[in-house]
């Protein structure tokens, strides 16, 4: 289906975030079979949701991260130039850029976000423990280009990329987000990256689907957002929660499965689902060094460093705008 976003939005005065959100769904809707962007997961219920999976005993990334970058913040901190603005792509909580805080002096910190609220907050309270550091977010959606603040101009550059977030683009997509971060970032740009890695097929299932069910409710708030900013009709109560691991693609893959045979009404359009049916909401890819070394090669940067910890699990990567 093409959707006329400005059409919708005047239709049904939706703001510009909104009808962004209102195209987006009313198009994967509308595909076979139907998706969902995982970047609609992060409203303020969505957000607090992923910060109680980032605590659960089955979720190994966050924490296994945190270890590297609290074990290694010198090595890290010594690839940060004296001044530099560090640009975190995708900011959701601070946890992890206060361990950097502490070890560099940073000219500012810019966190980008398309979760502007969210974004806010995380700013305030990042002031308020750090005076003399110049915050300055920018909300914006970081799979389409956007502009860094003029403040920064002179700043040296260092891109944040945490969480493996890269895992939730295509491979065409990360191969396009790292070249047009290094675009973003100009001439000289670095980049600290946050990588997860293959591993034991079990490891990576019982991280997607915990034992206390925070991850199934994360991917059912998607359909309750539907709901709540798009006056959607979802019986958000006949779906399922399913993740499973794409062995031959490298991937979890999230899915919300229809229990029965049921209609749902967004804005006015009917959206039907045989009993059974999936819409996918989410990949997470995962990646071999080697693989996302052959990646980063690929879209203009060299890799100085990679840290991983001792059970493999997660990398944290050093890269440098390769001219
Ligand atoms: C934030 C994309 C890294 O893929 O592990 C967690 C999101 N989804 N549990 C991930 C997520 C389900 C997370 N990333």
């Amino acid at each position: 289906m093409n959707v006329h976003a400005p059409a919708l939005a005047e239709a049904h005065h939706l703001d510009d975030q909104t009808s962004a959100f209102a195209r987006d769904v009313i198009g994967d809707l509308s595909q076979y079979p139907k998706r969902l962007s995982p970047k609609y997961f992060y409203d303020a219920a969505g957000s607090e949701l992923f910060e109680q999976i980032t605590l659960l005993p089955e979720y190994y990334p966050t924490r296994t991260e945190l270890a590297i970058l609290r074990d290694r913040c010198r090595a890290i901190a010594a690839f940060i130039p004296t001044g530099a603005a560090l640009v975190e792509f995708g900011a959701g909580a601070t946890t992890k850029v206060r361990l950097l805080l502490s070890e560099c002096s940073l000219g500012a910190y810019v966190p980008v976000d398309i979760s502007g609220d969210f974004l806010k907050l995380q700013a305030d309270a990042l002031r308020a423990d750090f005076p003399r550091l110049q915050v300055l977010p920018v909300a914006a959606d970081i799979t389409a280009p956007f502009e860094l603040p003029e403040a920064i101009g002179a700043m040296p550059k260092v891109g944040f990329f945490p969480g493996s977030t890269l895992g939730n683009f295509e491979p065409h997509e990360a191969y396009a987000f790292l070249q047009s971060a290094r675009d973003i970032l100009g001439k000289g740009a670095r980049m600290v990256i946050g990588i997860d890695l293959e591993k034991d097929e079990r490891v990576l299932y019982d991280a997607y689907n915990d034992a206390a069910g925070v991850t199934a409710r994360f991917n059912l708030n998607v359909l309750h957002r539907i709901n709540r900013e798009l006056g959607g009709d979802f019986d958000v109560g006949a779906f399922i929660h399913r993740a499973i691991y794409n062995r031959d693609r490298h991937r979890i893959e999230m899915h919300l499965i229809s229990k029965k045979a049921l209609t749902a009404k967004i804005l006015g359009r009917n959206f039907s689902f045989r009993p059974g049916e999936s819409i996918h909401t989410e990949n997470s890819y995962k990646y071999s060094i080697e693989r996302f070394t052959a990646l980063a090669r690929g879209t203009g940067w060299t890799l100085l460093e990679s840290w991983t910890d001792s059970a493999r699990m997660f990398s944290v990567h050093a890269l440098v705008a390769s001219d």
